[in-house]
């Protein structure tokens, strides 16, 4: 891939030794973790193309759509609604990251004891290493917790065009009017950035595209209920992943046909691991590309991942948004309740979480819990405790992990995880 993009990645401004480093890294990573699976559906293969060519064709169609006149916008949180971007004719991609690069630089601009994610993403623009965030025209920050709010006023002097949305931290009236100021001034902005003014037709359309998105990634959640699991906790992640990068049209046609794959393999009881097998779900932080450590270390020891509560799985995408308005005033209204539902940790208080997460407990018949915390991560550390509460009332067993993206003391993490694993069978 590296010749045929070699071009492209210079004219963003990529650092070519540092970004091939990076590629052969990932590359050997989804060799090991993804390709060595057993039983995956066919359908997989066409993810498989998509991270093969993450940082290349889709990048190149995201140039062509740039010369073309369309705007490509980052974000690094769910609470950026696509239904915007794509009213507008642009393109939403996401810019969180799940791997530690260029660390040592990193801990000039951040304090050592910042989440892993917040760390990953500024790694990526000292590296650089991202095409994503190099090729974007917007990029957009969200005052959600306290590490990324700050990251924000650190990253606005290191980027050309950063963005900051101010968000509710509280789900009360003042709460969603804040949200409703926020998403009209971020309608304005990308009007002004792509210079099309944003009618009822155009937000339907956008509307129509990402709820076709969230049903086909709410189907293929809704398939893995069945014992034996249809797919493996990896590959749905993965699905869940590519949600924030890949075509959403394309995406949900992908989506859909592996959705009828898994549907006759059900028929057919044909599963990726034996009937029987363990269930885990795993709730908590978000899982951004390529942080795949924590669900491989779980089904490799012997259990399956039936369900991700995470903004990378159902936090993130369940809830449509309400299409029946007809004017763009009544479709914004509909945009922002959809949003102010997404119960992160960030909010206060925030009991639709837990009661979420013993809902889907129950829904994919989960023997067991995983509370997955990235170290001083707060929001999610914090509320692991009265989730774990909520959680044992029920019977249901759980198991609190906070770890970050290295790949030290994946040794120990595995012998808890074995240990949890024999417990639930
Ligand atoms: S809506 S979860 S995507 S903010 S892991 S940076 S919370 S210290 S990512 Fe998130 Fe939006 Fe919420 Fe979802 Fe902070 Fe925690 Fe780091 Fe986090």
């Amino acid at each position: 891939m590296s010749e045929n993009y070699k071009n492209m990645w210079e004219s963003l401004g990529l650092d070519l030794a540092a970004h091939d480093a990076l590629l052969d890294i990932l590359g050997k990573g989804y060799q090991d973790i993804y390709l060595a699976q057993k039983n995956r559906p066919q359908g997989m293969g066409y993810f498989d193309f998509v991270m093969s060519e993450v940082h290349g064709l889709r990048i190149k169609e995201l140039m062509d759509e740039k010369a073309a006149g369309r705007k490509v916008i980052g974000s690094f949180c769910v609470f950026v609604p696509e239904e915007i971007v794509l009213a507008a004719d642009a393109t939403l991609v996401g810019l969180c990251s799940g791997a530690d690069f260029a660390m040592e630089e990193v801990e000039n601009y951040l304090p050592r004891n910042t989440c892993a994610l917040i760390k990953s993403a500024f790694g990526f623009k000292l590296g650089k290493v991202c095409p994503y965030l190099e090729s974007a025209d917007m990029i957009v920050g969200e005052n959600t917790c306290d590490g990324k709010k700050k990251a924000y006023e650190t990253l606005k002097n290191l980027v050309q065009n950063l963005y900051v949305m101010d968000l509710p931290q509280v789900k009360s009236t003042e709460g969603r009017s804040l949200l409703k100021v926020e998403y009209w001034r971020f309608k304005d902005a990308v009007e002004k950035l792509s210079g099309i003014k944003i009618d009822t037709q155009r937000l339907l359309k956008g509307i129509e595209i990402v709820n076709n998105k969230r049903k086909a990634i709410y189907r293929l959640s809704a398939l893995r209920k069945a014992d034996p699991a249809p797919v493996s906790g990896l590959d749905a992640l993965l699905a869940n992943q590519i949600f924030f990068y890949d075509n959403p049209v394309r995406f949900t046609e992908s989506v859909n046909s592996i959705c009828d794959e898994l549907e006759k393999r059900i028929q057919n009881r044909k599963g990726v691991f034996p009937e029987k097998t363990p269930r885990i779900l795993i709730s908590g932080c978000p899982m951004a590309v390529p942080n795949w450590k924590f669900p491989w270390i779980i089904e490799t020891s012997g259990a399956v991942i039936v369900g991700e509560e995470s903004c990378v799985g159902e936090r993130g995408t369940r809830n449509l948004t309400d299409s029946t308005g007809s004017t763009v005033e009544e479709l914004m209204e509909a945009v922002i309740d959809r949003y102010f539902k997404v119960d992160c940790a960030i909010f206060t208080p925030n009991p639709d979480r837990l009661g979420h997460i013993v809902e889907m407990a129950e829904d994919y018949k989960a023997d067991g819990v995983i509370l997955y915390g990235l170290q001083f991560c707060q929001p999610y550390l914090m509320e692991a405790m009265p989730v774990e509460k909520a959680l044992e009332k029920k019977n249901i067993p759980v198991l609190r992990i906070d770890t970050d993206y290295s790949m030290e003391y994946i040794g120990q993490l595995k012998t808890r995880v074995e240990a949890f694993i024999e417990l639930i069978k």
